[in-house]
Parts: C-alpha cells; sequence; structure tokens
C-alpha cells in the first residue's frame, strides 16, 4: 500500500515535469504582455524569469550606491532581522528547556535607522550577528517610501494580467551571503525583481507538498543582547505551533547522512528547480509554491531586491492543492523509506550532486 502511494505521487510529479514545467525555468528577454503572461505563466502556475523588465528604474543604478541609500533614507526608521547565522524564520534545535527539540525560530527584530542598520549587514561577520534588512508587511512602501521614485509602484503587465488590483504587499530586502530563506509556500502571486547582487532559488511546485515534510512546529522567537552579543532563543508564550517544511536542501556534512534518510521524498525524488535571478531580472513565482532562498552579494556586500506581492486567485487549483495536501499529512508516507523504492534515474538526484548540477543549469540557461 506505502508503495503504492509513492508510486502514485511520483507518477504525479513527473507528469507535471513532462507535461508543464519542463526540467527548468524558462527566461524570457523582455517584458510579457499581459495576455501572454497570464496564458503562459500565471493561469498553468508555471514560473519564468524576465530580462530586461525592468531597465528603466533609476533605482538599478542608484541603489548600489550605498552612500545614495544612507543620504537619501538617513531620517527613516526600518525593521532590522538579526540572527546568529542568518537564518530567520527556520528549523533550530532548542537549548531549554527541552534540549534538541526543534522548533521554528523567528528572528530579533529591531527598529533602527537606516544607516546603523545597513552598517550592521555589511559587518555582519565581525559582530557575529547577521541582519537582514526585511519586513514583509508593505514595508517598501512605509518604511523606504523615500525611494519611491527609484522604481515602479507595482508591474504594469503583471498588475493587468492579475485582474487589476495593485499589489498587496510591496517588500524590500537588503541582505549579505549569509542571509537564507528556508523552504516555505506563500498565498502570493509573486514578482520578485533583483537589483544588485544576484539571488538564488531553489523551486518546488505545490505537487510535490509531501516531499517537503511539513509538520507542527513550537514557535520560538530569538533575543539579541547588543552589549553581550549574545541571543537567546525562547519558546513562544503562549505556546504557538507553526507548520512548516521540514527540509534543509543544503545541510551541513555533519547532519547530511540523517537529513538524507530522514526526507528521502526530497533527496531521492526530482531536483528541485534551481535558477540565479541577477540584478535588473524578475522572477515571476507563482502562488503555492516552495522556494528556498540564497543569495550572493554585489562589490558592496549586499544584495538589494523587491518584490511584489498580488492577491492570488483561490480557484479551482487552490482547491486541489490544498486537498493533495490534506492526504497522509502526518501519516506513514511522510515516514516512507524511499531507499525500497527506486525512482527513474533521470528524475533521481543526490545532494551532492545538486550544486553541480545547478552549476550546469546555470550554464545551459545562458547557451539559451
Ligand atoms: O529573498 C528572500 O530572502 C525571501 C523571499 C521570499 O521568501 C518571498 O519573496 O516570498
Amino acid at each position: 500500500m506505502m508503495e503504492e502511494q509513492v508510486r502514485v505521487l511520483e507518477g504525479l510529479w513527473g507528469d507535471v515535469r513532462e507535461l508543464s514545467l519542463g526540467n527548468r525555468i524558462q527566461r524570457l528577454d523582455l517584458a510579457p504582455t499581459p495576455l501572454q503572461f497570464l496564458r503562459d505563466y500565471v493561469s498553468p502556475n508555471k514560473p519564468c524569469i524576465i530580462s530586461n523588465a525592468i531597465s528603466h528604474w533609476p533605482a538599478l543604478s542608484l541603489w548600489p550606491n550605498l552612500s545614495y541609500l544612507s543620504s537619501s533614507l538617513s531620517d527613516s526608521t526600518v525593521s532590522l532581522h538579526l540572527t546568529p547565522d542568518g537564518r530567520a524564520d527556520s528549523l533550530v534545535p532548542l537549548e531549554t528547556p527541552k534540549k534538541g527539540e526543534t522548533c521554528f525560530a523567528s528572528a530579533h527584530v529591531e527598529h533602527v535607522p537606516f544607516p546603523c542598520a545597513l552598517d550592521l549587514v555589511l559587518n555582519s561577520e565581525r559582530n557575529n550577528v547577521v541582519g537582514y534588512l526585511q519586513q514583509q508587511n508593505d514595508c517598501f512602501q512605509e518604511e523606504y517610501s523615500v525611494l519611491a521614485s527609484d522604481c515602479d509602484a507595482h508591474i504594469p503587465w503583471a498588475t493587468e494580467a492579475l485582474g487589476g488590483c495593485l499589489p498587496e504587499a510591496v517588500n524590500l530586502w537588503i541582505g549579505n551571503h549569509s542571509s537564507e530563506t528556508s523552504f516555505h509556500k506563500d498565498h502570493y502571486e509573486n514578482l520578485y525583481a533583483v537589483v544588485s547582487g544576484e539571488k538564488q532559488f531553489l523551486l518546488l511546485p505545490p505537487t510535490d507538498v509531501h516531499r517537503m515534510y511539513i509538520q507542527e512546529y513550537p514557535a520560538a522567537q530569538y533575543s539579541y543582547t547588543s552589549g553581550s552579543g549574545e541571543f537567546r532563543l525562547e519558546l513562544e508564550k503562549p505556546q504557538r505551533y507553526v507548520p512548516w517544511c521540514s527540509v534543509n536542501p543544503y545541510p551541513p556534512p555533519e547532519t547530511k547522512e540523517n537529513e538524507m534518510s530522514k526526507f528521502p521524498l526530497y533527496f531521492n525524488g526530482p531536483k528541485p528547480f534551481h535558477c540565479t535571478v541577477k540584478a535588473g531580472e524578475i522572477l515571476y513565482l507563482p502562488s503555492m509554491w516552495f522556494h528556498h532562498v540564497r543569495q550572493s552579494p554585489d562589490d558592496n556586500g549586499c544584495t538589494i531586491a523587491i518584490n511584489y506581492w498580488y492577491d492570488m486567485q483561490f480557484d479551482i487549483k487552490y482547491a486541489y492543492f490544498n486537498f493533495l495536501q490534506s492526504i497522509h499529512h502526518g501519516s506513514t508516507l511522510m515516514n516512507y523509506d524511499a531507499t525500497k523504492f527506486t525512482l527513474s534515474d533521470e528524475l533521481c538526484i543526490d545532494a551532492d550532486e545538486l550544486e553541480a548540477e545547478e552549476a550546469n543549469q546555470e550554464e545551459d540557461t545562458k547557451d539559451e
């Protein structure tokens, strides 16, 4: 029975790749028309990268000049997320009271003048604390409103394709090479524009939900004391549970074997789509897609991006995806021993091969 269930899921993962997604994220040289965007990407829930879609933004030349940002935002207070290692909203083992229990850890958030916050992002290593300037609550229009004329308030062809309403939130992200966002999904259509540096995304379609091993984790919060430079991680009170993806796609060598055997549907299944979004490009990240994000900074040491979250349609696709997620959630399928079962070689990738495979995908994309 178990093997049969996994075989059915494997069929689904293969079908969506063969019938719709292919084996790499498509790149467009120019902004699509609203009709093309709706027909070829939004309706089929299919990501793409669009080059030359924001060439007219003054931000592309202005923001990499950090003194421009610091002087424009000298009087602005912004939200700075602090963690010991750059991994906010991620799964971390607790020290106390339940040593070893995994919790969902949120960053310590401080509201500080932009120039101080930027200094912390740039000098994270020196201070043993990693700063990530972000706040997913429309922070661009709230905290960074003085920069409004440097870019568009919305992406016109996306706004039209998505029904004419302006984005629900526009967020700015300024991070360094340590900033990492763990696998999760959002109930938004996401237009993610990189202004400086590069972002690396790992993407999995909503059909692959069982490969993420979503489980409920107790919520915890970092608190940081600047005097001692120490972090404490404490469970929230009253206790709250957060459903989160269990898979870390880049496990450190000491836990790699263990992680690979705990999450075989991820590590032995079809490889995730990997893409690098460069300065000047937009990634269309469809609603409900699982994404994991890392970044490479520009010469100044930071990566700057801005994303537009549009409301998604709660339509029949949403209903199907939810239904799929509800099947066997938390059941024995999640503990399935996939070593007893082999996927076709074409679909399999070992975690060791992942980085090499990503490099190849990059080369292929360049050749297109
Ligand atoms: O850039 C990041 O670190 C995360 C972006 C993200 O998760 C999102 O836009 O939904």
